[in-house]
């Protein structure tokens, strides 16, 4: 069993991507187990905040009439509308008093499916002295993909917890776990 106290040291920060309700069994988007995350995660959550170990949580947070949705030309339904229920984070998610929220998905012209995508996340791990980011969350093919890809590419030593995350579909978890190997990212089976 893969414990969070072996693992997270002074200069890392723990990345939970888009743990919010309408990703979940229910939701308007639902990712298929997308609720199973919680209980892997939680224990990351209280062990890094514990230690002072930075937590972020992004957040999707999308106008109404957003571009990503099918009935603006989009690809996905309606989900994570700003102050509506779906987007709240999942109810069981352990949400500690330090905790930084990176806010995307909020432009009315383009999507941002990376919690790094002009949201100024880099720099603030960096002005935080993080070398090493762990990262997981909802959904593996989609928003973690994208943030695992922006952080490799900021220079960020990036590890995945593989069952913190799950996918939209599975052949496109297994893609999204090759890319992610091919960015440079460490994959925690
Ligand atoms: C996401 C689809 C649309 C995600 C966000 O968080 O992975 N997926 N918007
Ligand atoms: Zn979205």
């Amino acid at each position: 069993m893969l414990s969070p106290e072996n693992h997270l040291q002074q200069g890392d920060a723990l990345l939970v991507v888009d743990v919010q309700k309408d990703f979940c069994p229910r939701g308007k988007l639902p990712i298929p187990r997308g609720d199973e995350v919680v209980t892997v995660l939680n224990p990351w959550i209280a062990a890094a905040a514990g230690r002072g170990i930075p937590v972020f949580l992004s957040r999707d947070w999308h106008p109404a009439g957003h571009p990503s949705f099918q009935d603006a030309g989009g690809p996905w339904p309606v989900h994570c509308v700003q102050d509506t229920p779906g987007a709240e984070w999942h109810p069981q998610l352990l949400i500690p008093d330090t905790v930084e929220v990176v806010t995307k998905g909020t432009r009315y012209d383009q999507d941002q499916n990376s919690a790094f995508d002009q949201t100024g996340l880099a720099e603030k791990l960096r002005r935080d002295g993080v070398q090493r980011l762990w990262v997981a969350g909802l959904a593996l093919d989609v928003c973690v993909l994208a943030t695992v890809r922006d952080g490799c590419r900021e220079g960020f030593e990036v590890r995945v917890l593989v069952d913190g995350c799950r996918p939209v579909t599975e052949e496109g978890g297994e893609k999204a776990l090759d890319a992610m190997r091919q960015a440079g990212a460490v994959l925690i089976e």
